[in-house]
Formats: structure tokens, sequence, C-alpha cells
């Protein structure tokens, strides 16, 4: 029997949560891929660690300091070693690449994800904040370069996966579902005084710690609807945020007859990894399933705005457009990284994201490099802010 080759794997942010059960899933399926390149920013440790049980052709990390501890830990081995930003955004271009894997965090992706679309590459993407920055950019170039976008972000395979086999069907509204994290139940009065240690404790899922906060201020779902608008073509009024805080149905599809189509499962990263992948095909996997005998209900509610604004924040965002998401998504990694060092609270996060929002110079209609200065400006004056706080 004749074999395919096998899918040859570029993983940007090796080290982080997503990158880490993406190197899971491929090793329970190493007949089917292989590592081509990993790349992280800091953690050069674990990247050694990957390089010496993958051994990829390739590996990359972004803080030059930790080149030569890099280079001398795999000097045993035929691993090219590489360093520095640009590095990392030259490695999604190799030709030999199928599938780059976006799981780097934040704003640091879209120069490495815009490389991987020209490049023509399937991007299993990850990083939402590409999107979220620039998405009217990476969907006009991802068409010119026929590269193709799969998301792995659990709300978008869960649409994905409900769009299969609808053809041409249009959807009426998308229906992205939220956990509510941590502090769903808390009052205006409790979100003052909460900590960043109690925000990295979420109900459902193992993340890395940013994604964690943002998910503890619904700034995760803000941006999820700003990634589902570009992913799918849908305007502001077509995505609805719903909670539901036992994370099964993890997000579905309402089409033009009223028909509403849902993805289930237990929550768990490394299936939509393994979707992404593997398109349109599934591969049998033994992870846990779902057992209907064993959860006695499902519940939703309705995501209140006034608690968390960012939501609110983000839906303005995304349909004043321009270079307002760019903006928005600035000032967010600004504000998470100061309240992840306690130098804020948990709701002058959003207070200082307003701010900033308020402050940055508006571009209806942003060039690269005007997304470039809008990110660099929008640091400054946010940081400002808080040192003013
Ligand atoms: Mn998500």
């Amino acid at each position: 029997m004749e074999t395919a080759p096998k899918k040859q794997i570029a993983i940007l942010g090796s080290t982080g949560s997503i990158g880490t059960q993406a190197l899971e899933v491929i090793s329970a399926n190493n007949s089917l891929f292989e590592v081509y390149a990993i790349t992280a920013n800091n953690n050069v440790d674990l990247l050694i660690q990957q390089a010496r049980k993958f051994n990829p052709e390739m590996v990359t990390i972004g803080n030059e300091l930790h080149y030569t501890k890099l280079k001398e830990a795999l000097s045993d081995l035929p691993i090219k070693v590489f360093a520095g930003d640009d590095s990392i955004a030259q490695v999604a271009e190799m030709q030999q690449i199928d599938i780059v894997l976006t799981a780097m965090v934040g704003y640091s992706g879209l120069k490495p994800t815009i490389n991987a679309i020209k490049a023509g590459k399937k991007i299993a993407l990850a990083n939402k904040e590409t999107l979220v920055v620039a998405g009217e950019l990476i969907c006009s170039l991802t068409l010119e370069n026929k590269a193709s976008i799969l998301p792995v972000d659990s709300e978008h395979s869960a649409i994905f996966q409900c769009l299969a086999g609808e053809g041409n069907n249009s959807i009426e509204k998308l229906i992205l579902t939220a956990s509510g994290g941590p502090f769903r139940a808390k009052s205006m009065h409790e979100l003052e005084t909460v900590t960043s240690t109690q925000a990295l404790k979420h109900p459902n899922w193992e993340m890395g710690d940013k994604i964690t906060i943002d998910s503890a201020s619904l700034m995760n779902k803000g941006f999820e609807i700003i990634e589902a608008k570009w992913l799918f073509g849908v305007t502001a009024d077509q995505i609805q945020v719903v909670v539901h805080p036992q994370s099964i149905i993890h997000s579905m599809v309402q089409f033009a007859d009223g028909s509403i189509k849902a993805q289930l499962g237990m929550p768990d990263m490394k299936l939509p990894i393994q979707y992404a992948f593997t398109y349109p095909d599934r591969l049998k996997t033994n992870f846990p399933r779902f057992d209907f005998n064993l959860c006695s209900q499902f519940t939703f509610e309705r995501p209140d705005l006034e608690r968390f604004r960012n939501l609110s924040y983000a839906y303005y965002a995304m349909e004043r457009g321009g270079n307002m998401p760019c903006i928005l998504n600035a000032a967010n990694e600004i504000v998470v990284a100061a309240f992840l060092k306690d130098q804020i609270g948990f709701l002058q996060m959003s207070d200082i994201i307003e701010d900033a929002m308020a402050k940055a110079e508006y571009i209806a209609k942003p060039t690269y490099d005007d997304y470039v200065n809008t990110d660099k400006f929008t640091r400054i004056i946010t940081n400002n802010f808080i040192q003013n706080n």
C-alpha cells in the first residue's frame, strides 16, 4: 500500500499551551505528521527538550539572548538553529512546510502569519489577535495568495465544523458560547478587588496566562467575535454571544430556515488543533467522550455588559472598523500585563482600554504600516494611563 508523505508542520509558539498540545497531537499521529520547525519566544529550556524529542529541520528562538544556549544544546544534532523575530517570521515561508500553526501570543503573531499567507500556506490559526488587529488585510492577502486559514480557536472550529457540507447555504447568525470565566457570578463590588491569581483559575480550560485573563474579563470573547467576523464573513448583528458555563457546546450556527447546528464535546484543545491539521477528515482519538448520562443540565445566560465592558468595546471596535480593533488589542495587551503584575485592578483594565480607544488616532483605511504605528503608539499612551493611575 502506498503511503502519503507526512504533512510537514511548523509550530510558531511551540512552548505555549496550544504549541505543546499540538506536539501531543503530532506524537499520537506520527505516521501522518512531522514537525518541520518549532519556534518560541523565551522558553529556551522547553524548546531544547522539544527539539531533541521531535528532531525538526529548524528551531528558532525569538529572544536572541538565548541563541548560544540553544545552539550548544543541539550541537550534536543536524538541526538548524536561528534567533530573532525576523527569523521566526521567515520560518513560516519555508517551501517544505505544509501547515503553519500560529500559536504565539498577541500582536507578535501578525508578521509571521502574513509571511505564511504570502507563501500560500495552510494556516492553522490559533493566534486570534492577528485577525483582530488586521482582519481586513489578512483576508485580502489570503484570497490573493490562495492560502487558507483553518480556525483552531474552539468556538471557530465548532462553527467551521457546523458549516461542513453546507455549501452555499448562508449563515443567518453565529452563536458563540462563552464559559463566563471564573468571575461570572461575581458582583461589581467583588470585581473591584479580585486578583490576578483568582483570574488565572479558569473553570474549564487550561490555557496560557494572557488568554486566561482575557477570558476572565470577556475580552477573549470580544476578540472572538471580531475573529468570527473575518473568518466567516458576517456582520456584527449576526454574531450573538451566549454564556454557557458547562463549555460543552463550543458554538453554533443558525441558518436561513431557522435550524441551529451545534458542535459539542469535552473541552480539549487537541480536538480543534487536530481537526485543523486533518480537515476535512476526522481522525480516531482516545480523548475523553462527553456522556449525557453524567450531565444533568446545560444552562445559558445573557452576558452582562455592565460588569464585563470589554465585550461591548469589542462590538464597538468591530463596527467602527479601521484600526480601532488594533487599538483595542494593543491597549488590552498592556493592561493585561499590568494586571498580571498587580499594578492595576481588574475593573481598571476596562477603564484604561476605554481611555486608550478615545485617545489613539483613528484611521479608517489602515495600511500595514498604520497597524504597526497604531500598535506602537497605543502601547505608549496605555502605559501613560497606567503610570498616571
Ligand atoms: Mn476560544
